[in-house]
């Protein structure tokens, strides 16, 4: 019965992805699970181990920036030795077939980047860049691991990671176009996200209300699986391909 449910899923959504003009897409943690990149809630999820206000907000990185930053220098090592999975690759093919294609990605791990995705609207920043907390300038930094408490070349002052936490605001430029691409897509495809963080969490339904389609990939139900046109129960690395 399930099995069927994915089946049809698939089929109706390959019809909708191939008569697509434009395809946005949004993807989450779960894209890269299969990659071996931990996602942060549900079993095995970062923030079941550490607590989100103590890493992921700019009063932790005040309080304790050593602290944060050994939490980031533990992720660059591990994403450091990870590949794209099956997941990532069919998104980047289907970019190639489709006149216009927008990825938008809450990840930080630069897996689409590294998959051949071109067209990536990284919402949340990269875990790759660092940003000075006095100059505001943004520099790639691919060093694993960075050394403890990393200074500015230009003026000296902190560094940070350039990554979103809770309670900041999203560069305004970044979302607006994640707004642009929301408005003017056929087909929205939500992928590997337990839509729990805002904004990213209602941009299916804004894609919906602006009259586009909206399937949604998830190896388990969301709470907006019941909104969207298609929700497909499985893994993003083994539907994906599937669609090709
Ligand atoms: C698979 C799979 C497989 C597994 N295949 N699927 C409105 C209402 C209430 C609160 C707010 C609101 N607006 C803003 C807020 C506050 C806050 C927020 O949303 N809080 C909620 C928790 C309630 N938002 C913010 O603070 C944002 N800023 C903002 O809006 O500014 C304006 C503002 C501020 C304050 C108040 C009001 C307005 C910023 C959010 C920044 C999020 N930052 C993090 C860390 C980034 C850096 C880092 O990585 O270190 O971003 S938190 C973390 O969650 C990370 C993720 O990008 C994000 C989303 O997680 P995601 O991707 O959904 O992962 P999971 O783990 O939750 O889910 C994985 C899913 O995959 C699951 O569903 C699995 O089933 C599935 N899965 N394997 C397919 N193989
Ligand atoms: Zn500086």
């Amino acid at each position: 019965m399930a099995e069927r449910k994915i089946e049809t899923g698939i089929k109706d959504l390959k019809e909708k992805l191939w008569r697509a003009k434009h395809i946005a897409v949004l993807t989450g943690a779960g894209i890269s699970a299969e990659s071996g990149v931990p996602t942060f809630r549900g079993e095995g999820g970062l923030w079941k181990q550490f607590r989100a206000v103590d890493l992921a907000t700019p009063e932790a990185f005040s309080r304790d920036p050593k602290l944060v930053w050994e939490f980031y220098n533990w992720r660059r090592e591990l994403i450091s030795t990870l590949s794209p999975n099956p997941g990532h690759f069919a998104l980047a093919e289907i970019e190639r077939r489709i006149p216009r294609f927008t990825l938008i990605t809450q990840n930080i791990d630069g897996l689409h980047k590294k998959a051949g995705s071109r067209n990536i609207i990284e919402l949340h920043g990269n875990l790759w860049l660092v940003r000075c907390t006095g100059c505001e300038t943004v520099r790639e930094d691919m060093r694993v691991p960075i050394p403890e408490l990393p200074m500015c070349e230009s003026c000296g002052s902190l560094l940070r990671p350039h990554v979103v936490w809770f309670g900041e605001m999203l560069d305004p430029l970044v979302l607006n176009s994640a707004y642009e691409a929301i408005a003017g897509c056929d087909l929205m495809m939500v992928i590997g996200t337990s839509g729990t963080v805002q904004p990213a969490a209602s941009m299916g339904v804004q894609a919906k209300r602006n009259g586009a389609a909206v399937a949604e990939i998830n190896l388990e139900p969301t709470p907006y699986s019941d909104l969207y046109n298609i929700s497909i129960c499985g893994k993003s690395g083994e539907i994906l391909p599937q669609l090709l």
